[in-house]
C-alpha cells in the first residue's frame, strides 16, 4: 500500500479508511495488551494503537511501516498540542507493522518533551539528538531564516554568487585565521567571503551569498564558532545611509518571514514575539555616552562594545524604541579592515557599522574604499602586502563603483531567535576548539 505523510492522515477522506504510514516510534506506552506508539515522519507526529502481540518488538527510534485504520478520538482524549491531536492509527489483528530497521538501545531517554541534556551529550550523539523534535526544531527555524534572508536580497536585486573558501590571504585581518598546507604552498582558509563578493560588484553590481566562513577564535566562548555560515550582501552604486536602511530591511523581511513560518516552534520555546519598532541609530561614541548615562560604565575610550554594552543598548532600544534591534555605526577606522570607508568627515572614525540583536551583535558591514589609490594606503598602513590581493586590486583599478555591504552570522541570529544558551546548540555540526565531530582531547 502507498505510504500516506503523518499530516495527511488528518484529511476527511482518510477518516475510517486503511492508511499505510512510515516513520520513527519516538516513545512506547504498554497499557496491558495495547500498546501506545508516537511516532513521527517529515510531516508530523501521530499516535498508533497497536496490539501487544504486534506491537512488542518495537522500541524507540525502530524506522517503521505501519498499516492500519484512522479513528477519529474520542473527545476526552483529543491532544490539542498536535496536528493530529484528534485521530489516531488504529493497528488491530488486520494491521500490519514492520520493522525497516531495528534501533539499537539507546543512550538516552527520547522520550521526553525537552532533551535535558549536557551539551556535550548533546553534540556526542549529535546525529541522534538532532532527531529530537526540540532539537531538530531549531533547524526548521533556521532554514526558514536562510530562506528569508535569500528572499530579502533577491527583492533587493542582488544576484546569488557561490565563492571560493581556500584563499591567500587573510581577509579580516588579525591572527585568527587556518593555514592550510596546499600542495607545497600556504593557503588559508576564507575569514569571510569579503573580498569575493566585493570582487563582483562591477559584475552583477548587487549580489548575495550564503558562504562559509572560518576563523581560528583561540577562545572557548557561548558565542563563537570556528566554522561560520555567514549570509552576505554587496551593492554598488550605493551610499552609506542607503546601506543601513538596506541592512535593516533584509534583517527586518528575514526575521519576519522566519517567525511567521515558525509560529508553533515560537510557541513552544516559549519565545516572546520580536519587538520590530523603529530600529534607533547611534554612532559608537553616541552608544558608548548613552552606557554611562543610563548604565554607569564608562567605555567611551574603548574602540568596540563590550558584551555587556551591547546586553544593555538592546535592553535601552526595546524599553525606549520598542525594537530588539539597535545599530552602531562609525568604528574606529584603526580597528576595522583595510576595505572599510574612513568617514571623510572625520577619517579617524569609519563607515562602519553593526547591527545588535537582542543583545548580541549579529551582523556587521561598512561602505567600501572603492578608490584604488586609497585601497593600496589603506593596506601598506596596515602592513599588508598588495601584491598578495592583486586579482582582488583588478577590480579597483579597472572601475568599481560606490559600493558598501554587510554580513549576518546565521547561527547568532537563530540562537537569538531561538533564545538558546551556546551558538553551539545553533548549528547542526559545530565545530569549535575542542571538537570537529569526534572530541580533539579524548
Ligand atoms: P564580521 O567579522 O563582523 O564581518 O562577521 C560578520 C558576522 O558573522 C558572525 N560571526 C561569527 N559568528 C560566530 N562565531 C564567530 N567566530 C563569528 N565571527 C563572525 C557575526 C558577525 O556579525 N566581512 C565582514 C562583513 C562585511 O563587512 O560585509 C565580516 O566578516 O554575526
Amino acid at each position: 500500500m502507498e505510504r500516506t505523510l503523518i499530516l495527511d492522515c488528518k484529511e476527511k477522506e482518510k477518516i475510517g479508511k486503511e492508511v499505510t504510514i512510515d516513520g520513527f516510534v519516538q516513545t512506547r506506552r504498554d497499557h496491558g495488551k495495547i500498546i501506545f506508539l508516537d511516532v513521527s515522519d517529515r510531516s508530523g507526529i501521530i499516535q498508533i494503537v497497536v496490539h501487544k502481540d504486534k506491537g512488542d518488538v518495537l522500541h524507540p527510534q525502530d524506522v517503521v511501516r505501519i498499516t492500519g485504520t484512522i479513528n477519529v478520538r474520542p473527545a476526552n482524549m483529543v491532544n490539542p498540542a498536535l496536528a493530529t491531536g484528534n485521530i489516531e492509527l488504529y493497528c488491530d489483528a488486520n494491521g500490519k507493522v514492520e520493522v525497516l530497521s531495528k534501533a539499537q538501545e539507546l543512550p538516552f531517554d527520547m522520550g521526553s518533551k525537552d532533551l535535558n541534556l549536557q551539551l556535550p551529550t548533546l553534540l556526542d550523539f549529535r546525529t541522534l539528538a538532532l532527531r529530537h523534535p526540540k532539537i531538530k526544531a531549531i533547524f526548521k527555524v533556521q532554514s526558514a531564516l536562510l530562506d528569508g534572508f535569500r528572499k530579502a536580497a533577491k527583492d533587493l536585486g542582488c544576484t546569488e554568487i557561490v565563492v571560493p573558501t581556500i584563499v591567500a590571504g587573510a581577509t579580516e585581518g588579525g591572527a585568527e585565521v587556518f593555514k592550510i598546507d596546499y600542495f607545497e604552498h600556504k593557503a588559508y582558509l576564507s575569514q569571510s567571503p569579503q573580498l569575493y563578493k566585493q570582487m563582483l560588484v562591477p559584475i552583477f553590481e548587487r549580489v548575495f551569498t550564503i558562504a562559509k566562513a572560518y576563523r581560528a577564535e583561540p577562545s572557548v566562548t557561548t558565542r563563537h564558532l570556528t566554522e561560520v555560515t555567514q549570509m552576505d550582501v554587496e551593492m554598488g552604486f550605493t551610499e552609506f545611509e542607503k546601506l543601513l536602511d538596506y541592512l535593516e530591511e533584509v534583517a527586518v523581511k528575514m526575521l519576519k518571514h522566519a517567525t511567521d513560518e515558525c509560529k508553533e516552534i515560537l510557541a513552544d520555546f516559549g519565545i516572546e514575539e520580536i519587538a520590530f519598532g523603529q530600529i534607533p541609530r547611534l554612532t559608537l561614541r553616541e552608544a558608548q555616552e548613552l552606557i554611562l548615562k543610563e548604565f554607569g560604565r564608562d567605555n567611551r575610550k574603548e574602540k568596540d562594545l563590550t558584551p555587556q554594552d551591547e546586553i544593555d543598548l538592546c535592553k535601552w532600544a526595546k524599553g525606549s524604541h520598542k525594537s530588539d534591534f539597535v545599530t552602531v555605526t562609525h568604528f574606529p577606522t584603526a580597528a576595522k579592515p583595510f576595505y572599510t570607508k574612513p568617514d571623510p568627515k572625520n577619517p579617524e572614525y569609519s563607515l562602519s557599522y553593526d547591527l545588535l540583536f537582542r543583545g548580541v551583535e549579529i551582523l556587521s558591514g561598512s561602505q567600501r574604499i572603492n578608490d584604488y589609490n586609497q585601497l593600496l594606503e589603506s593596506m601598506k598602513s596596515r602592513g599588508m602586502n598588495p601584491e598578495a590581493f592583486e586579482l582582488y586590486l583588478q577590480t579597483f583599478k579597472y572601475g568599481c563603483p560606490p559600493e558598501g555591504g554587510f554580513s549576518f552570522g546565521l547561527e547568532r541570529v537563530t540562537m537569538h531567535v531561538l533564545n538558546l544558551a551556546n551558538i553551539r546548540e545553533a548549528s547542526l555540526f559545530p565545530r569549535d576548539m575542542e571538537r570537529v565531530d569526534i572530541r580533539l582531547n579524548s
